[in-house]
């Protein structure tokens, strides 16, 4: 007999509280500061709210020296049975950061504080993350606590946002997220606005809202985080830190994390947790709701800010909003918040969304992705564009341009490669794909596809295309896929159109980063943005010879895929990486013996790899140091290992890369996987306009000339996105 269970209850979710701030403009740590009548502080009203709107524990992320001090005042909450932990925040961290960098004694930001928090919180459950020295109140809680209860579709992050003008300080600049917002309520992007203050600044009297009622309408200034000047609306949404999110996010985080420290950031660069959730959102991988409180906020970032918040809390307290001690009074937490709970601010399914996926240039590391070796790609500003609208039915009903015209097809039904060529053939690549990956896909597109992406010219506009088509499948579906998984699973899944490729381009596709190379490694798949010094340009140029993929080139480009393979058996080694990581005397053996052991054609096959392996280690670390002359002899030794080992230049490739070398180019190859397609050529900004004159007058006068899709300077973008 089954018995009578009780029904499951839900999760209360856990208040991570950062309370690790250094203070520097408070002047002394201000993270205890009595600012309430009896004395309590700001983050003991915190724990009020939220143990009353539904909060089940509490972990505080402290530094360690001061971990003592909170453990002793915090001890009455203990003793009334509060659920309270802590996490230290260190600037080493075993997995992230094993090393700081020498010379870094500022602690990570605020995005590495929840990660220091991460081994702290309960396995399942969602939790929300909030600033020890901010006063956001209780309906800020509820709201948060009903929203991770009950989470539209597709939504893994929260913000509660403030109007900006109420959050500003009368003692000076302060720091905030500022929210622009989709029309569906979730975030766009978020940009960490630095020394914000009302424009009209002569005229205030006070801080936060009396602030906004002194003044009025106006705008706010600031700066970036990057130290471009910013103007904004006073009535624009700041996020003031508090946050709600699934354990979900953790993974996402601790990657952006490590991107932030391959940057290389200087020793006051922080990690805002805003930023990495702006960069999530914007890529499509956190949906993130913003829920804007209606009532105001109040913190402490200068000494004068105190007299406003003790003010403020006298009145609340008066107003029986809070008991006159709120440390000794006992909290009497609600129960915890109902799953059918409607969220606060409602989101509708998406209708309609935009996909776009960037193409790519590779600057060195041909052919060597399907072969398990690092390659080092950069994402264009040039891409696909997929406007969708969400179908009920599980359909893809998309149109294309004059040469790509509409097609349909069924994701309830098994996926059929169309005839060879097709370019349907790569939106089933992406359906099929997700489908195998269990992914339910219970929902359709509908739509039309566009892109500056020139067709089969190397530049990788399939890829960008399979990329696009999944976005905005998991996009109409709310469901998502970690970026790694998912740019492994597309470059799997775009084999389906024959061409037995690597997983540079999807990676490339779906992490591009603005200002970026990407360092990618296979097995398992790693993304590593590397700097591209200011100062330098890459031209890309058309050999107006398209490279099929799914097409003439299929045959010899799948063809070199298993030579390499057989290549590297006859040697009896068991991976590309062996032999390239090799030291010198040992890879001078390894190649002494191919060439004693290989038949001549795999052994130029075998060359090529085993040379350009290397010449991409060599190559992050020119870019590194900002040698750019190395660089381009590096590129100049992969053009000539491609054309003489591996057979896969033509002689427009040759031509370009010679006029543009004589035009003053650093370096030039083919990019791509070649057989046509384009040649990239690296030169000083001050020369590109020298090096594209060069080609245009010999290279393309001669055929009659170019359009601008056929020559250009490749600028490094961002990744893949998909917008309502
Ligand atoms: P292009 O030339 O962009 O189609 C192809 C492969 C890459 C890589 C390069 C050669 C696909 C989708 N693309 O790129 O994986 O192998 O050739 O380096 O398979």
């Amino acid at each position: 007999m089954k018995g009578t269970e009780p029904a499951e209850r839900p999760e209360r979710p856990t208040l991570v509280i950062l309370a690790a701030g250094r203070s520097t403009r408070f002047g002394r740590a201000k993270q205890l500061e009595p600012v309430g009548p009896g004395g309590a502080s700001l983050l003991e009203y915190a724990i009020h709210d939220a143990l009353r709107a539904g909060f089940g524990r509490f972990v505080l992320v402290v530094r360690e020296s001061r971990r003592h001090e909170f453990d002793a005042r915090l001890a009455p909450l203990r003793r009334a049975g509060v659920a309270l932990s802590f996490a230290c925040q260190r600037l080493a961290h075993a997995d992230l950061v094993p090393l700081p960098p020498p010379g870094r004694v500022r602690p990570w930001g605020t995005g590495f504080a929840v990660l220091a928090a991460a081994a702290a919180l309960p396995r399942r459950g969602p939790f929300a993350v909030c600033n020890a020295d901010d006063f956001y109140g209780r309906a800020a809680y509820e709201s948060l606590a009903r929203s991770l209860a009950a989470p539209p579709p597709g939504v893994r992050a929260f913000t509660v946002s403030y109007p900006l003008a109420g959050t500003l300080s009368a003692f000076g600049g302060v720091s905030r997220g500022l929210c622009e917002m989709k029309p569906d309520g979730t975030l766009l992007r978020m940009t960490e606005g630095l020394d914000l203050r009302l424009e009209r600044e002569a005229t205030r009297t006070g801080s936060g809202a009396e602030a906004t009622a002194a003044v009025g309408r106006s705008a706010v200034t600031g700066t970036t985080t990057a130290g471009t000047s910013i103007r904004v609306d006073a009535d624009s949404q700041a996020c003031m830190g508090l946050w709600g999110f699934f354990p979900e996010i953790l993974p996402l985080l601790a990657e952006r994390f490590r991107a932030f420290l391959a940057a290389c950031p200087g020793a006051d660069d922080e990690f805002y947790l805003s930023e990495a959730v702006s960069h999530l959102a914007a890529a499509g991988r956190a949906r993130c709701g913003l829920l804007p409180s209606g009532k105001g906020w109040m913190g402490l970032t200068f000494p004068g800010d105190r007299a406003g918040a003790a003010a403020s809390l006298r009145q609340l307290t008066t107003a029986g909003a809070y008991p006159a001690d709120l440390r000794t009074s006992p909290v009497h937490p609600e129960p915890a918040p109902r799953a059918q709970a409607p969220p606060v601010h409602p989101l509708q399914a998406p209708r309609r969304g935009v996909a776009i996926a960037p193409g790519r240039i590779n600057l060195i590391g041909e052919h060597l992705d399907y072969n398990g070796l690092s390659v080092l790609p950069m994402a264009l500003e040039r891409n696909i564009r997929l406007e969708f609208e969400v179908l009920r039915q599980p359909a893809v009903e998309l149109t294309g341009d004059a040469d790509h015209g509409p097609f349909a097809f069924r994701l309830d039904r098994p996926i059929e490669p169309a005839p060879q060529g097709h370019w349907s053939n790569y939106v089933r690549a992406a359906a099929k794909g997700l489908l195998d990956h269990d992914v339910e896909l219970k929902r359709g597109i509908g739509g039309k596809v566009a892109g500056t992406v020139p067709v089969a010219e190397g530049l990788s506009s399939s890829s960008a295309l399979v990329v696009a088509s999944a976005l905005a499948l998991l996009h109409a579906n709310g469901k998502h896929v970690e970026v790694l998984e998912l740019a492994a699973l597309l470059a799997r899944a775009e084999r389906f159109v024959g061409l037995q490729g690597g997983g540079m381009d999807q990676a490339a596709s779906l992490c591009g980063a603005k200002g970026h190379a990407l360092r990618i490694d296979f097995g398992p798949l790693r993304v590593t943005p590397v700097p591209v010094p200011e100062g330098w340009r890459w031209v890309v140029a058309s050999s107006l010879a398209r490279a099929k993929k799914a097409g003439s080139a299929r045959e010899p480009y799948n063809e070199r895929r298993a030579q390499c393979a057989e290549a590297l058996e006859r040697l009896g080694r068991a991976s590309w990486l062996e032999v390239v990581q090799a030291d010198e005397v040992e890879f001078a053996s390894i190649v002494a013996g191919g060439r004693r052991s290989l038949p001549p054609t795999l052994w130029r096959r075998f060359r090529h790899v085993a040379t350009e392996g290397r010449r991409v280690i060599e190559a992050e670390a020119a870019l590194r140091r900002e040698d750019m002359a190395a660089f381009g002899s590096l590129m100049n030794a992969s053009h000539a290992s491609l054309r003489d080992d591996f057979g896969v230049s033509t002689a427009a490739l040759d031509e370009i890369v010679e006029v543009a070398r004589d035009a003053g180019a650093a370096g030039a190859r083919l990019t791509g996987a070649g057989f046509g397609g384009c040649a990239i050529a690296l030169c000083r900004e001050s020369r590109a306009e020298g090096v594209m004159g060069a080609l245009r007058e010999h290279f393309y006068a001669p055929r009659g000339g170019v359009g601008e899709a056929a020559l250009f300077v490749a600028a490094a973008s961002g990744g893949a996105t998909v917008t309502c």
